[in-house]
């Protein structure tokens, strides 16, 4: 008797488990599919990154090839951008020279493993904070460096002005990025129906878009001006008015090296502190006789800043005197005088009502 209820309870309880499972697996699977696997911590753990770059004599920087202004592979095979100019400034932080480093060019489905796998050092890439990333891709996000948002850009001539009007369209998008994920989610909430045409390069994105096979291609404001700049004819597109999300872009590192985390991020902090205090690459030497206590400390004249880092004093010096402040890594790469034009907005230093803001170098 006992063991017959016993076998009945069993049943049952396969039943409940098997009704369980059914349930779970008739939930519509939402679409887009997550933009990357969740990965395990690092199989390479913690370590001493520093000494690592150190002892091979060269950064191993993960960076873009395809976005103009940002990181960008020049027909001399050299590489150059804002992003490529922060790998610059941790290799001057590290060696006292901006050159010791070895671009790792990325498509953005590859990124995340590629770091976890310890294969770069850092990855600077045009690469969204964002929580899940935070957490689940055995990264760190540093802090942001370049504040964004996406956007959509469609033909002069197609007519269309507002994301409302995309009823219909096939529109290209990354692979592996944020944007793919955000672009399902805002035109579901305006309920516009189209089709998303999905590619691995941004060459291919774009080049999809240039031959009419989508009506309109997405991505971050800033790799669409970037790209724009060098289409055939830049001024036959726009820019639709929505800003779509917000895309904080900055460094990774991978988890368990907290005096590399520090690393990174003092050296961004360095060039938005710089720019506060006015000091420039051209005219840092001028500040060498400061009694400013503040810049003293930071340019290695007092304290021990650069050695609470694992760096030598002159860190921060070596910086701004071979790369720049961020308004020159900016200016250089995406400002005015560059064909990508861009303003600073919330790019600007807190002191011009943006959001740089550096805790102090003390
Ligand atoms: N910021 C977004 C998008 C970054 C991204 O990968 N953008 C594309 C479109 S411009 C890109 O850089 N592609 C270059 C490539 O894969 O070659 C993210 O982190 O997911």
């Amino acid at each position: 008797m006992v063991r017959k209820s016993f076998i009945m309870l069993a049943l049952l309880l396969v039943l409940a488990l098997t009704l369980a499972a059914c349930g779970q697996a008739t939930t519509p699977a939402p679409a887009p599919a997550p933009e990357q696997p969740a990965v395990s911590e690092p199989a390479q753990v913690a370590g001493n990154t520093l000494a690592t770059i150190k002892a091979r004599g060269k950064l191993i920087c993960g960076v873009n090839q395809a976005v103009p202004g940002f990181g960008f592979l020049q027909s001399d095979g050299s590489f150059a951008g804002f992003d490529i100019d922060f790998c610059k400034a941790l290799s001057a932080a590290i060696f006292g020279d901006p050159n010791m480093v070895e671009y790792r060019p990325l498509t953005a489905s590859e990124r995340f493993t590629t770091l976890q796998a310890g294969e770069i050092d850092v990855l600077i890439r045009n690469t969204t904070w964002t929580l899940t990333r935070d957490t689940e891709l055995g990264g760190n996000f540093v802090h942001t460096t370049f504040y964004d948002g996406q956007g959509i850009q469609v033909p002069v001539d197609s007519g269309i002005n507002s994301i409302t009007e995309l009823g219909g369209t096939a529109i290209c998008v990354q692979q592996g990025t944020t944007t793919e994920l955000n672009l399902a989610d805002q035109m579901a909430a305006v309920g516009v129906q189209y089709t998303p045409v999905v590619f691995e390069t941004a060459d291919e994105t774009v080049n999809a878009y240039l031959e009419g096979r989508c009506d309109a291609w997405t991505t971050d404001m800033s790799g669409i001006v970037a790209r724009q700049s060098i289409f055939p004819d830049p001024t036959a597109h726009k820019i639709l008015p929505e800003v779509l999300s917000k895309e904080p872009l900055g460094p990774m590192v991978r988890h368990g090296d907290d005096q590399w985390f520090d690393i990174v991020q003092w050296t961004v902090f360095a060039t938005f502190q710089a720019e506060e205090f006015g000091i420039t690459s051209q005219n840092i030497d001028t500040f060498m006789s400061t009694e400013n206590p503040n810049i003293r400390q930071m340019l290695g004249l007092e304290g021990e800043m650069g050695v609470k880092l694992g760096l030598s004093n002159d860190w921060a010096y070596n910086i701004v005197k071979l790369v720049g402040n961020y308004a020159e890594i900016f200016n250089r790469n995406l400002g005015p005088d560059t064909p990508l034009g861009l303003a600073r907005g919330l790019n600007a230093s807190w002191v011009d009502g943006g959001l740089l803001y550096a805790p102090p170098i003390r």
